[in-house]
């Protein structure tokens, strides 16, 4: 176990991606703490978690939009979670997939506040412990749509743009610590994003994952463990990883 005795936070634990993270940190032997709004879904990840791999788990309803929710729940860490050792800013979403003229305000306002509002707030309150202790690590999870604008991503791909922005910007102003940060950016991976971009539409969503073989969240966690686990003076600074059948966001070798 390459990980015992770490605390590693993820935000986005309830589904996906963050919730994949949650077991494999576990599998390593990190404690956990864990952030999302769906909390029956976070408490049952969380008792699993805890008989299948005895590490400690504190997990609580965050929603990364509130800075005095955020600023307040990191404060007020029980003793034993308090030192962070990996923080992963995962919780994300698209929200609709139409031209940037017809496009509804709400989820606009949204995917700003969550992948970027959300990511910064966390981040402004958790690294400065960090620095203070001078080691940590940083995995932010941006996508293929921070590399690539695709038609009807407008928005979602300038909230992805951002993330990968921000993490060259701590990176930048991390160095000379021993903060480390990686930025991820998967492809088409399958988990709920696409049911919540399609505002609760599966059938809709599931047509997107069809006729190829898709990342699972399980891969991006392997990835987000091997980026976690390397020697001190190694900083992997970004991971871009799409499905063997995906060559770009608009060019998959669908069997269909
Ligand atoms: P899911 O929809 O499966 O999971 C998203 C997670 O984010 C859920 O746990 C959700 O929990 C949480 N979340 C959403 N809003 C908030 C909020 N305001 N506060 C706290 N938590 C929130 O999607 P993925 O796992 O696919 O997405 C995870 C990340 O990966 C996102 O940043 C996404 O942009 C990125 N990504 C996804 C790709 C894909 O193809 N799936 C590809 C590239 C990047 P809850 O609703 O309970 O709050
Ligand atoms: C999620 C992948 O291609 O839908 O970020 O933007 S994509």
């Amino acid at each position: 176990m390459k990980l015992q005795n770490k605390t590693t936070l993820i935000t986005g634990a309830s589904a996906g991606i963050g919730k994949s993270c949650a077991y494999k940190f576990a599998e390593e032997g990190s404690n956990l703490v864990l952030f999302a709004r769906r909390t029956d879904m976070l408490e049952s990840v969380a008792k699993d978690i805890e008989s299948k791999y005895g590490v400690k788990v504190f997990y609580s309803k965050l929603d990364v939009r509130n800075f005095d929710e955020v600023k307040t729940m990191i404060d007020l860490l029980p003793e034993e979670f308090s030192t962070i050792d990996i923080l992963i800013n995962n919780a994300g979403k698209a929200l609709g997939l139409s031209k940037f003229y017809d496009a509804d305000l709400e989820d606009w306002e949204e995917m700003i506040d969550t992948n970027i509002k959300g990511l910064l707030y966390l981040s402004r309150v958790v690294v400065p412990k960090m620095v203070a202790q001078n080691s940590g690590f940083i995995i932010n999870i941006g996508s293929l749509a921070g590399h690539e604008v695709y038609p009807n991503g407008n928005v979602y791909c300038g909230t992805k743009s951002f993330v990968r922005a921000i993490s060259k910007g701590m990176i930048i102003d991390l160095n000379g610590t021993n903060v480390k940060v990686t930025n991820i950016d998967p492809g088409l991976v399958e988990t709920e994003f696409s049911e919540v971009r399609f505002h609760g539409d599966k059938e809709k969503a599931k047509g997107i994952y069809l006729g190829y073989t898709p990342l699972k969240g399980d891969d991006i966690a392997e990835i987000a463990i091997f980026a976690a686990t390397r020697p001190a003076h190694v900083q992997i600074q970004e991971i871009f990883v799409t499905p063997t059948d995906q060559a770009t966001a608009t060019i998959v070798n669908k069997k269909m």
